[in-house]
C-alpha cells in the first residue's frame, strides 16, 4: 500500500472551494452546494459500504442524467468500488451482455427499465438493485434514509480499478476498458493545468455522463477546479442560448457546435463571458471551426482521446504555447507520449501518416477479463495501439501537432457515439433471408457520419427492409440502427475477398 491516497474522489476534493456553501451544480430547477456534493456522495458511499459487497465489486448504473447520478459516481469512487456507467440508449439485449460480463454486485436502473433490468441483474449475481430517476427520486434515495453524511474516503493505490467503460469492438463483442484511479487522476490534473481551469469558471454541461467526455473530461474537470456546473439533461439549443451568457466554458461533440451555428440567434454577444469552447470525440470539420470563429470571434479548442486513454492530445489553451489549428488535435498533452508508426511498427517522421500509438499514466490497464485482447492492443514496448491513423505536421502545421486523418478500425462515429459495424452486421446476417450485409458510415450534416447498411438476400428470398429496421430497433440502441437499409445483389469485394467499404461509402455518400 502506498502512503498517499490515490482515490480519485480525494484528488477531486482537493480542488473543492473552501466555501462549501458555494454552488457546485445548478440544474434548471435545483441548486446543489459543495457541501451537498460531500454529504450526498458520503451518504451514498455509506450505503454502498453497508451492503457488505466485496472490495472491487462493480456498481452498474443505467440512469438518466441528474446531480444524484453524479453523486453516485463519486460515492462509488469514495467507497472503493468500480463504477460501470451504461448508455441510457442500450436495449435489454445489450445490457444483458454487459451484466453477464461485468457481474456487478449493485445495479441501479430506472423505474421504467426495472421490470427487465432487475431479473437480469439478479440472474448475473447482483445483490442489490435500486432505481434512480432524473428528478433525484427512486428506491436508492429511500435506502439512504438514516445513513450518515460523513464518510471516510477509502484508501486506493494508483493502480486500483476505478471504472470499467464498455467500448464496442471490431469483432462485434464489447470490451470493458479498465481505468484506474491513477489513470483518471493523472489526466484530470494535467487538463486542469493545460486548459487553465479556474474556480470562477462556469461550465455549461450538456453532455451525457456515461462516457469519458461528459464524465471524466467535463465533470471531473469542473470538480477538480472547484468550478460551478450548469447541468442540463441534454443538448437543448434554446436552453443553451439562455445559459451561455453566464458561462465561461463549454464542451461538446462537433454536433453541438453544428447545432449552435444552425441557430441564427447564436452570436458573439451570447459568448461575451466565454473563455473556452472545447470539441472532441469526433472530427470537427474545418468549415465548422471557421464559421464558429467568424460568428463568435472565438476559436474552438479541439482535443483527441479515447475510452481507453482519456485525453491524449490537445490544441493549446494558452496562446503562448501556440495557435489552435483547424483539422488538428494539437500536441501530446504533458506527460503523454504519442507516436505515429508505419506498418512495420517503426516511428515515422512528420508529414507521413501512420498508426497512432500512445503511452503514459492516462493509458488504461487492460480489457476486463480479456488478457489476450489486451496483449494484442499493446506493443511489446508498452505502447497502446489506438486504431487511429494520424500524421504529425504537414503543410503549414508545426511538426508536433497531430492530425487524425483516418481509422484502421472499422468504426463509425455518429453524433459522438461510436458504432462498430460488425455488431450490426452480425444481427442483420442472422435475420431470415439475409445472405450477408455490410454496414458503413456516410457523411451527415448534423451527426458528422450516419449509419447505413446494404444487405444481400439469399437466393430466392424476399426481404422486408422496414421490418428488418424495426427488429434492429428492438435489439440495438437507436443510434446504432442504420438510417437506411438498401438491398443489393452482391457486396463489392477486392481480389482478397474483403468487402470494399470505401466503395460503398462513396456510392452512397450522396443521400439524394
Ligand atoms: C440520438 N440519436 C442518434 C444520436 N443520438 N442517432 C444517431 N447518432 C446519435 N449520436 C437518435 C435517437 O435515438 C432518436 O432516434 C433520435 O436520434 C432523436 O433523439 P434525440 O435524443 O432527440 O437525439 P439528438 O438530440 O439528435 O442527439 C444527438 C446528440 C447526442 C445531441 C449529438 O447524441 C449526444 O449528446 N451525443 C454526445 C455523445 C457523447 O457524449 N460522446 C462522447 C463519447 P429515434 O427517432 O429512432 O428514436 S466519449 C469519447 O468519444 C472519447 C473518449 C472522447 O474523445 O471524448
Ligand atoms: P471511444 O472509444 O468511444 O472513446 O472513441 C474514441 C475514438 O474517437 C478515437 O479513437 C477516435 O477515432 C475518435 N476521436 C476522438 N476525438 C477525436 C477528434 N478530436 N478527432 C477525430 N477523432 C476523434
Amino acid at each position: 500500500m502506498s502512503a498517499l491516497n490515490a482515490n480519485l474522489y480525494g484528488v477531486l476534493q482537493s480542488g473543492f472551494p473552501k466555501n462549501r456553501q458555494a454552488v457546485a451544480i445548478e440544474t434548471p430547477t435545483r441548486v446543489h452546494t459543495w457541501q451537498d456534493v460531500e454529504s450526498l456522495s458520503g451518504r451514498m458511499a455509506a450505503w454502498l459500504a453497508s451492503t457488505g459487497i466485496a472490495p472491487g465489486s462493480r456498481v452498474a448504473v443505467q440512469v438518466e442524467k441528474s446531480p444524484e447520478a453524479l453523486m453516485l459516481y463519486l460515492a462509488t469512487l469514495r467507497a472503493g468500488f468500480v463504477y460501470l456507467p451504461l448508455n441510457t440508449a442500450y436495449q435489454e439485449a445489450e445490457v444483458a451482455y454487459f451484466l453477464s460480463d461485468a457481474q456487478p454486485a449493485v445495479v441501479i436502473c430506472t423505474e421504467a427499465s426495472r421490470h427487465w433490468c432487475e431479473p437480469l441483474a439478479l440472474q448475473h449475481g447482483a445483490q442489490h438493485v435500486h432505481t434512480l430517476e432524473a428528478d433525484g427520486s427512486g428506491s436508492l434515495m429511500r435506502a439512504l434514509e438514516g445513513l450518515p453524511t460523513a464518510f471516510e474516503t477509502v484508501h486506493c493505490n494508483p493502480g486500483d480499478l476505478a471504472t470499467i467503460l464498455y467500448t464496442s469492438g471490431t469483432t462485434g463483442r464489447s470490451k470493458g476498458a479498465m481505468l484506474t484511479h491513477g489513470n483518471l487522476g493523472a489526466n484530470a490534473l494535467t487538463l486542469k493545468d493545460f486548459w487553465g481551469w479556474r474556480q470562477d469558471d462556469v461550465l455549461l454541461h450538456m453532455l451525457p455522463i456515461f462516457h469519458v467526455h461528459g464524465l471524466f473530461v467535463a465533470a471531473n474537470g469542473a470538480l477538480l477546479a472547484g468550478a460551478r456546473m450548469i447541468w442540463l439533461p441534454r443538448l437543448d439549443i434554446d436552453q443553451a442560448l439562455r445559459e451561455l451568457p453566464r458561462c465561461t466554458m463549454m464542451m461538446g461533440v462537433p454536433t453541438y457546435y453544428v447545432r449552435l451555428l444552425a441557430d441564427p440567434r447564436f452570436d458573439r454577444a451570447l459568448c461575451r463571458n466565454m473563455r473556452l469552447f472545447i470539441s472532441g470525440s469526433a472530427p470537427l470539420l474545418e468549415d465548422t471551426f471557421k464559421e464558429f470563429r467568424a460568428r463568435t470571434g472565438m476559436t474552438i479548442l479541439e482535443r483527441y482521446g479515447m475510452s481507453e486513454t482519456n485525453m491524449n492530445t490537445s490544441n493549446p489553451c494558452d496562446p503562448a504555447l501556440g495557435e489552435r489549428l483547424a483539422g488538428t488535435v494539437g500536441p501530446a498533452l504533458p506527460g503523454v507520449a504519442v507516436r505515429v508508426v508505419g506498418d512495420d511498427g517503426q516511428p515515422l517522421p512528420a508529414g507521413q501518416p501512420g498508426h497512432v500509438q500512445v503511452r503514459g499514466p492516462n493509458v488504461f490497464s487492460g480489457y476486463w477479463r480479456m488478457p489476450e485482447k489486451t496483449r494484442e492492443e499493446f506493443t511489446d514496448d508498452g505502447w497502446f495501439r489506438t486504431g487511429d491513423i494520424g500524421v504529425f505536421g504537414g503543410a503549414g502545421i508545426p511538426d508536433h501537432y497531430l492530425s487524425i486523418v483516418g481509422r484502421s478500425k472499422d468504426l463509425i462515429i455518429s453524433g459522438g457515439y461510436n458504432v462498430y459495424p460488425k455488431e450490426i452486421e452480425l444481427v442483420l446476417d442472422a435475420m431470415p433471408g439475409v445472405q450477408e450485409s455490410a454496414v458503413f458510415g456516410v457523411p451527415h450534416p448534423d451527426y458528422g457520419e450516419s449509419v447505413m447498411a446494404v444487405v444481400v438476400p439469399r437466393e430466392g428470398a424476399g426481404l422486408d427492409l422496414a421490418s428488418m429496421q424495426a427488429e434492429l430497433k428492438v435489439r440495438l440502441a437507436r443510434f446504432k440502427v442504420p438510417r437506411a437499409i438498401v438491398e443489393i445483389q452482391a457486396l463489392p469485394r477486392n481480389t482478397m475477398g474483403k468487402v470494399q467499404k470505401n466503395m460503398l461509402r462513396q456510392q452512397y455518400a450522396d443521400p439524394s
